[in-house]
């Protein structure tokens, strides 16, 4: 009795949370634009801005290689991964929905190439200051205030060991902030905490440590300055 209770609860939560990925999945905005870039091969977008236009926030050289060469590997080791399986048709986001059935190189570098996207995005020259409208509203309705979400997300981001990316994101029309390991993202099946990522920051050391070594603090004190918030608001809102 006791077992059979058990096993039909587990495939009750099965299903809820196969029904939870549907969802989260439809109410994400794809990173590609066109339907042929949608699935492998994938390829390494452009930057939206040259690559000192960050400056001195991040530095040109941070990236050149943050970009050119590990975004680029990523992308490169993400199509060797997924060439020749059933998973050559999907897109990125039906990818990484599915990505605790698939090989660990498909974790580690669809999730580097989808976090990285998005990540350009979420800066720009000139950037910064606060948001507006209803992003705004959200952000204090859910954290008290600007700046107690401003502290909260940096915090996920100190409190990060290791390498990985801390994250705002959205439940359900609700802010949150979570943080994750290496590559992976709330989109995952396998994330502890699932939602639809709205803005993320990468703190491995290759994304600071050339201009601030040690001093992640000192990094996310700059990526402020560098937010492209109508970006945020874009994911935001879900348009
Ligand atoms: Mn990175």
């Amino acid at each position: 009795m006791k077992r059979r209770t058990f096993i039909s609860t587990a495939a009750l939560s099965g299903a809820y949370s196969l029904l939870q990925n549907d969802r989260l999945l439809s109410s994400i905005k794809p990173i590609t634009q066109s339907q042929e870039q949608s699935t492998m091969p994938f390829t390494l977008p452009n930057l939206p801005y040259p690559t000192d236009a960050l400056e001195p926030s991040i530095d040109k050289m941070t990236m050149e290689i943050h970009h050119g060469k590990h975004h680029a590997a990523y992308v490169t080791n993400l199509n060797k991964a997924i060439e020749g399986t059933e998973w050559d048709k999907k897109s990125i986001e039906q990818i990484l929905a599915g990505v605790s059935k698939l090989p660990v190189a498909v974790r580690n570098n669809g999730g580097g190439h989808y976090n990285h996207s998005l990540f350009w995005n979420w800066m720009k020259p000139k950037g910064g200051g606060s948001p507006t409208g209803d992003l705004a509203s959200a952000i204090t309705r859910d954290f008290g205030s600007f700046e107690k979400f401003k502290e909260q997300l940096s915090g996920a981001g100190m409190n990060r060991f290791g390498s990985g990316w801390a994250w705002l994101i959205k439940q359900d029309g609700k802010l949150a902030i979570t943080s994750t390991p290496n590559q992976d993202n709330p989109m995952m099946d396998l994330a502890d905490v699932k939602g639809v990522p709205i803005l993320g920051i990468d703190v491995w050391e290759h994304a600071y440590y050339l201009k601030y070594q040690n001093r992640r603090a000192e990094y996310l004190a700059a990526f402020w300055n560098v937010v492209n918030w109508d970006e945020v608001a874009k994911r935001f809102s879900g348009k």
